[in-house]
């Protein structure tokens, strides 16, 4: 295996032997050769000039499959290559190339083993044409998660999926290094097309998110945990639910559902249980009740709880449950539900409540208020703390960091990185807080709107003339996307953390460097003078 698509690759250059996050050498390399099926699905199109109704989505899921936490299931991934190329058998059919990636097959899951690990063997060796193929993959995996979610509640856009087509096909050819770099900055177009896309699925769905109070404490029921990004599993599971007794509560990214005014109507609907992904050990076991994940982060089960974890989606893990799913894609939880009501409800591990719901409609609202802030010098800085977390100590840093900040900024969040900060009490500047959370990793779309708002506001040339300024925590590949959308949007300065990518080349790295001004963090005080002086 070499896999360093995560922020945890291993001495940030690539885990080789195991996945830092728990995934084995076969489950990489079978990862690695499934992305090599879609680009053989991708390159039958081009060649052909046929298509197939079924080929958008297979090379979306299977896309989203590989992203880090989310598919450590070797059967699963096998499935969803055999039924790519049988897609690119059927555009194929009645044609003949000599390229190994329109002819490769295999029947057993040994020739599928053997096979991936010849294909992971097999990356460009020139390492910078490597580092551009790798900043691209990462750039469509998280462009296919949030269309994946898009999807789910019936939206799609026809030109993010034929940029993910074209964006494989070029791995296969012989570009130079300028042509690669070039489909790079085309990926940040379709980073951003494709947040765009979502926040219009969520918000025509289930209304703009509004400002909330979330209850952190636990009731008196027993209760089901859901966690991932998925709010059309979100709906299913609170429409189930409903009149069984058994309560509902969110963990890590999906805290943002507590803000959509339609989740908000539920009564069962208790709050959100616990923190960040990487402490699902602890919380899940001390939650008592089975608990549904719908996307990454997923981490290996322990025992006290691996026969309540349940999976969906592209989300999988050898041996875990499954919720039944019709041909329809209608999910039946009532196997969780009745597992639940059997269940303890889950042990106090907090109290309280913490506000959130940020998002763009909800900022515009309180436009005049911002803005005369802003111009009586009230607020001084905006700082976009969004992104991942991560299991790393060095993370305490944001912690240290928002801590830290004059009590005159506001920090601006999006993703799970806010559970380094969003229950410290930092006070608020005229009764805005000084913690903004928009919502999920693809809410930094939100984030986008209201600086381009800000800057028509004070009628700015440029979005950098702002007082705003972007410390960034990423840890996988939807964090790349982010990333590569706020470059687009032309945001510079960004730091971002805790280290670079170990995907980036060093010329590659200088070249991002060079053009956008982004940076690493150092510590926490020297960063602080450098970032609140610009
Ligand atoms: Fe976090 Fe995991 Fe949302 Fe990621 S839970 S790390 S960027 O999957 O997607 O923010
Ligand atoms: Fe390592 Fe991250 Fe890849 Fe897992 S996803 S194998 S931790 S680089």
């Amino acid at each position: 295996m070499f896999c360093n698509q995560c922020q945890e690759a291993k001495n940030n250059i690539a885990c080789t032997i195991a996945g830092m996050c728990g995934k084995k050498n076969d489950t990489a390399n079978l990862q690695d050769l499934l992305v090599y099926g879609l680009k053989g699905i991708a390159l039958a199109a081009e060649k052909t000039g046929r298509d197939h109704p079924k080929a958008d989505l297979i090379i979306t899921d299977g896309l989203f499959l590989t992203i880090t936490n989310a598919n450590f299931d070797d059967e699963f991934i096998i499935g969803h290559t055999k039924r790519a190329l049988t897609i690119r058998d059927e555009i194929l059919k009645g044609t003949s190339y000599d390229e190994d990636v329109l002819k490769w097959n295999c029947t057993t899951n040994e020739e599928f083993i053997a096979k991936a690990d010849e294909i992971t063997k097999a990356f460009p060796e020139n390492e910078d044409i490597k580092s551009l193929h790798e900043l691209i993959y990462n750039g469509i995996k998280g462009i296919s998660a949030y269309a994946h979610h898009a999807n789910n509640l019936g939206f799609q856009d026809d030109a993010v999926f034929k940029f993910n087509r074209k964006a494989l096909a070029a791995t296969v050819k012989d570009l130079t290094g300028e042509e690669l770099l070039a489909l790079v900055l085309e990926t940040g177009k379709y980073c951003v097309e494709v947040m765009a896309l979502l926040d219009k699925a969520n918000t025509e769905t289930y209304g703009n998110p509004e400002i909330s109070e979330v209850n952190i404490g636990v009731g008196k029921k027993p209760g089901i945990l859901i966690s991932g990004h998925d709010l059309n599993d979100m709906e299913a599971l609170l429409e189930q639910t409903k009149d069984t007794g058994v309560d509902v509560y969110t963990h890590c990214e999906m805290l943002p559902a507590n803000y959509y005014p339609k989740f908000k109507k539920y009564d069962h609907f208790v709050g959100n249980y616990g923190n960040s992904w990487w402490l699902q050990d602890k919380e899940f076991a001390s939650f008592n009740g089975p608990i549904v994940m719908t996307t990454n982060c997923l981490v290996k089960p322990r025992k006290s709880y691996a026969d309540r974890l349940f999976t969906t989606g592209v989300v999988s893990y050898p041996g875990s449950p499954r919720i039944p799913e019709n041909e329809n894609h209608e999910k039946d939880f009532s196997g969780v539900i009745e597992m639940a009501k059997t269940c303890e409800p889950p042990v106090e591990i907090e109290t309280g409540t913490i506000i959130g719901g940020f998002a763009h409609a909800q900022v515009f609202a309180l436009a005049d208020k911002v803005v005369d802030a802003v111009k009586s010098g009230a607020i001084r800085k905006f700082i976009v703390m969004g992104g991942c977390d991560g299991r790393h100590k060095s993370r305490s840093y944001y912690t240290e960091f928002a801590e830290k900040l004059p009590k005159d900024t506001i920090i601006l969040t999006a993703g799970c990185a806010k559970y380094r900060y969003n229950k410290l009490d930092l006070g608020d500047i005229g009764g805005i807080p000084r913690v903004l959370d928009a919502g999920q990793c693809n809410d930094s779309y939100s984030l986008a709107v209201i600086a381009l708002k800000l800057k028509e506001i004070f009628e700015l040339n440029d979005i950098n003339e702002l007082p705003i300024i972007y410390n960034i925590a990423w840890y996988e590949q939807k964090a790349v996307t982010v990333f590569l959308a706020l470059l687009h949007l032309g945001v510079k300065n960004i730091h971002l953390g805790p280290t670079l990518p170990a995907f980036l080349s060093p010329n590659v790295a200088k070249i991002i460097i060079d053009t956008f001004q982004v940076s690493g963090i150092t510590d926490v005080d020297s960063d602080m003078e450098k970032l609140l002086a610009a």
